[in-house]
């Protein structure tokens, strides 16, 4: 009977000790350089960035806006594999565990270097914690119990050991080992908790934030009619809340940006380009709107879709200000962490459309999550090429020479908003017989809802109540009333815009430009 070699483990688990304490330091020397330096976010960022189309759509379509927990866990479940095959080489044949470490340090330091806004500096997390997980890791496999003797072997003869007879070498090494790892580890801890404590600097501008009171709007938006939320219950209100609307951003870290270092560059084709700082912003007479924000990778009865009011300085103020020159037909903006939209210039300079450099969302500064402190909201676009959180730059430019952040990945350079209605209720399973309330929304972005008609069974379209709406950048809530009978039916829902279009039944994927189709629902009545 031979003893099992369990040294391959050990090295395997030094490898993920001396990984795990390497990253814990990164985090450390990040939250003094850049929050954003940090090699975890940094990869992950990257990954983002070079995510072919389908992956990020299958993504988004498994999980959602969970997608980035579970990219982030995939990342941890990857760097623990490669960490104890580094372990396991290491005792193998060193130092290849050390060089691999090594190499996956500069990697790291590479990509964090390459990130938007990225300094020199931003290397210093990965070259200084992969230093200490190289150092770490020699010294950990150097200390990995020896192979245990084989008891037949070593102890044929049955004397009875001595009390004071010396621990077998097994047993010494194992303690020596667990001993260092486990000051490896508690030491990742603190380091974990330190770089916490460090980068406090996400709660510092939340408190500046809570701070700030906003100007009132010299251009008040109309007061919303009592008659624009039906009040149905189960079905979406007309505003959205702030902490109930739809997200979507490649940030894996929400960008904590501190107003007073805050400011707007307006750049390219202008004759006059100039700088905005916060205070000179908030001195600005200030507008109200209310825009419905639609997100193009909705899919047909999809929620990434919400309403709020906007209070923001008109883009076309801006604009005007720094006066584009001939040929220039679009603006790229550009956010802190780099994420770009190109939106057409003769929308951001119509004087028909509330284009806003938005500050408030239904009555507080921006939600750090939704672009605090100042983002931009077109009506009638899509967010993908117009919405930019935590802007920064406005570049007038040419749609020849300039791509917004989608572009190149495989969607539409213009994203128009497209007539679109949905059914809140009933969703589906069981309704009761007799009258059944079927009520939704519906949005023809800046033209406005006409009419909304519901169709039971592929039976006639039937017009619905029409809930009244502040304009033409709102959704529109629906209602209809149903005398159910008992079976199984299929409801389904079309807009008509005021621009007399009758929405399509063709089906379109979101990808390239916005999903089109009938929202149906199936529901038995019993
Ligand atoms: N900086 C930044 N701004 C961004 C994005 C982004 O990824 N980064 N995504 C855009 C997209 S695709 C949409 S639909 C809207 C969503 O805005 P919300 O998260 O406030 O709902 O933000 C837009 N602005
Ligand atoms: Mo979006």
């Amino acid at each position: 009977m031979s003893s099992r070699d369990l040294g391959g483990w050990w090295a395997a688990l030094a490898g993920i000790v001396a990984a795990g304490a390497g990253l814990a330091l990164a985090e450390l020397v990040a939250a003094f350089v850049d929050p954003a330096s940090s090699p975890v976010l940094a990869l992950g960022g990257a990954f983002i960035d070079v995510v072919p189309p389908w992956l990020k759509d299958f993504a988004v379509e498994w999980f959602g806006t969970a997608d980035k927990a579970v990219l982030l866990a995939s990342m941890g479940a990857v760097l623990a594999a490669g960490a104890a095959l580094a372990g396991w080489l290491e005792r193998r044949v060193p130092p290849s565990g050390a060089v691999l470490l090594g190499a996956v340090g500069l990697v790291l330091a590479l990509v964090a270097m390459n990130r938007p806004g990225a300094t020199a500096a931003w290397m210093l997390p990965s070259v200084i914690g992969v230093g200490a997980a190289v150092v770490l890791l020699r010294l950990l496999v150097a200390r990995v119990p020896a192979r245990r003797a084989d008891p037949a072997a070593a102890a044929p003869a049955t004397t009875a050991p001595a009390a004071t007879a010396p621990v077998p070498d097994g047993a010494a090494s194992r303690r020596t080992f667990l001993a260092w790892s486990g000051i490896a580890a508690a030491g990742a801890v603190v380091a974990v908790v330190a770089s916490r404590a460090v980068s406090a600097g996400s709660r510092a501008v939340e408190v500046v934030r809570e701070a700030i009171r906003l100007p009132a709007p010299a251009s008040p938006a109309p007061p919303v009619p009592p008659g624009a939320d039906l009040e149905v219950p189960g079905a979406e209100p007309y505003i959205s809340p702030n902490d109930n609307f739809y997200r979507i951003d490649t940030a894996l870290r929400v960008p904590a940006v501190d107003p007073a270092e805050w400011s707007l560059r307006v750049t390219g084709l202008v004759d006059e380009p100039f700088e905005l700082t916060w205070d000179e912003l908030l001195e600005l007479p200030m507008t109200e709107h209310h825009v419905t924000l639609a997100c193009v990778s909705n899919p047909v009865g999809g929620d990434l879709i919400g309403n709020a009011l906007w209070l923001g300085y008109p883009i076309r103020e801006l604009l005007a200000r720094a006066r584009p020159q001939a040929g220039a037909d679009m603006v790229l903006s550009t956010s802190v962490d780099g994420w770009t939209a190109g939106t057409p210039l003769e929308i951001l300079t119509d004087p028909d459309r509330e284009s806003l450099l938005a500050i408030g969302m239904n009555g507080e500064p921006l939600p750090e999550q939704h672009g605090f402190p100042a983002r931009l909201v077109v009506p009638g676009l899509y967010g993908y090429v117009s919405a930019t959180k935590w802007v920064t730059e406005l570049k007038v430019t040419r749609f020849a020479d300039d791509e917004g952040y989608w572009t190149p990945r495989g969607w539409s350079a213009r994203g128009p908003v497209k007539l679109q209605s949905r059914i809140d209720v009933p969703r589906s399973g069981s309704v009761d017989a007799g009258e059944v309330v079927v009520a939704g929304v519906a949005w023809a972005q800046h033209i406005g809802i006409d009419a909304v008609e519901v169709s039971v069974d592929a039976g006639p379209w039937q017009p619905a109540q029409l809930a009244e709406t502040v304009g033409p950048d709102t959704w529109r809530q629906w209602r209809y009333v149903w005398d159910a009978p008992v079976g199984g039916h299929t409801i389904a829902v079309r807009a008509i815009g005021a621009d007399g279009q009758v929405q399509t039944s063709d089906e379109a994927p979101p990808a390239p430009d916005g999903a089109t189709g009938w929202h149906t629902v199936g529901v038995s009545v019993d």
